[in-house]
């Protein structure tokens, strides 16, 4: 292993107190190590974002450590780069909080949808940069202006091209997902998925509440399903989609873990997610997990976002998950239930940790399922009668199987579309009978 790139982080506010914490915990996932911050309340400099004297400041504190790296959680400019690249040491690389995300989202992306999605994300990133570079140029009929090289026009189609090859595969992809959600579903299973903000524990729920046994999806590589892998608080652990089977006695359930929301997301970043997320739209129920051992505030703000987003897409219920209660007492957690009562007025409280209350959830996520029909059939005994049976046991929940001289007869439960099919091989028996 290679010693940590050492960093500094910079943020400006309005007003308030500068809060560093996420952003902290983004470069450590990234694995920078952090080695100061330089903060400051004032509203932006047009040219260097921080006022020029903070950005001695900030260059001294370069000096001191030997920062490689400056990690602004505001959003930068492609000016305000440059111009900051020039006032730092020699070599030190500047970047903000949407370049530092997709650098995350680079490092951890294993599959070809994945990679695909991290691409998309860049090129989006770029192209305004791209343009705004162009138009610069040519203003001030100056190629090659603000260090960049050739400027050249080109460039932007070039990005603008490469962005619509890439959503026609992601699109390609994306189809076949659902072809595969689909069948999933006919063949009986409720689709369950996991929707949140990162670190909010939705991996821990899933290794708490499934089977170990993934089912055939193709994203194999989960470091952060590595039972044995000890982990810190780390933001975006899961970039890929999971599935597997839910753990519940009397229905048949597929359950969805996939990537957190984080805030502040600039719309093009989560638009070049937005396939990764479609297993959660396409969902028959949505498990929506927060950490409750939050500040209210910020569990409100993080509930009302993902309500957003998750409304605009999703048609199936959502059951809020309050997770980590052993990290707070019994009153707090009171507290906070009746404070979020609004936004999350029937929540189930666990901890995916400690394994806490997963029987209330699970009794929840049956109850949220849509309704099943009960359904009792009499088969006539062919030489095809155990094969249909066994379909039945299946794509259904048996309750009975009575075998007879002649016949046989299956008490199930299963959902009406299963019921329709099942009751069409009944009738294809009766026919050859
Ligand atoms: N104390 C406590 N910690 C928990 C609980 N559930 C999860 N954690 C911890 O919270 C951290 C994040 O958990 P993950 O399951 O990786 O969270 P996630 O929602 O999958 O995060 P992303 O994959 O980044 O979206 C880990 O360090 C977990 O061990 C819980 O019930 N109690
Ligand atoms: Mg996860």
């Amino acid at each position: 292993m290679t010693e940590p790139d050492r960093a500094i982080i910079a943020k400006r506010v309005r007003d308030g107190q500068p809060d560093t914490a996420e952003i902290r915990q983004l470069a450590a996932a990234a694995g920078y190590e952090v080695v100061g911050e330089c903060t400051q309340r004032r509203e932006p400099d047009p040219a260097l974002q921080l006022g020029a004297g903070k950005v001695e400041e900030l260059t001294e504190q370069v000096e001191a450590t030997g920062a490689r790296t400056v990690i602004f959680d505001n959003r930068l400019g492609p000016y305000q780069v440059y111009n900051l690249g020039n006032e730092l040491p020699e070599g030190v690389t500047v970047k903000d909080r949407f370049r530092l995300i997709l650098d995350i989202f680079g490092q951890r992306a294993q599959t070809r949808k994945a990679q695909l999605q991290v691409e998309l994300a860049e090129l989006r990133y770029e192209l305004p940069r791209a343009e705004a570079k162009t138009s610069l140029a040519k203003r001030e009929e100056r190629p090659g202006f603000m260090g960049l090289g050739e400027y050249d026009e080109s460039r932007e189609q070039d990005i603008k091209s490469r962005i619509s090859r890439i959503r026609d595969e992601l699109e390609r992809i994306e189809e076949t997902e659902q072809d595969r959600r689909e069948k999933r579903r006919e063949s009986g299973f409720d689709l369950v998925a996991l929707a949140g903000y990162t670190n909010a524990g939705k991996s821990t729920l899933m290794q708490a509440l499934a089977e170990d046994l993934e089912v055939g999806e193709n994203e194999s590589i989960h470091p952060d399903l590595d039972p044995t892998a000890e982990r810190e608080d780390r933001l975006f652990t899961t970039l890929g989609t999971t599935t597997r089977r839910l753990d519940l006695e009397r229905r048949d359930a597929l359950l969805t873990d996939t990537v957190g929301f984080i805030s502040d997301l600039p719309h093009w970043l989560v638009e070049s997610f937005k396939s990764t997320l479609e297993s959660v739209y396409r969902a028959d129920l949505v498990l929506l997990v927060v950490d409750v051992s939050e500040p209210i505030a910020e569990i409100r703000e993080k509930l009302m976002t993902s309500h957003d987003t998750l409304y605009e897409r999703n048609e199936a219920p959502i059951v809020t998950v309050l997770n980590k209660i052993d990290r707070i007492d019994d009153a707090e957690l009171e507290e906070k239930r009746a404070a979020l009562r609004a936004l999350a007025p029937n929540p189930v409280a666990v901890s995916a940790k400690a394994e806490t209350n997963l029987e209330e959830l699970r009794a929840r996520i049956h109850e949220e399922l849509p309704d099943r029909k009960r359904e009792r059939l009499v088969l006539p005994m062919t030489e095809d009668t155990m094969s249909v049976v066994s379909w039945v046991h299946d794509n259904a929940f048996v309750e009975d199987v009575e075998y007879r001289d002649s016949e046989v007869i299956v008490d199930f439960l299963a959902r009406p579309a299963v019921v329709e099919q099942t009751r069409a091989k009944a009738s294809d028996l009766a026919a050859d009978a």
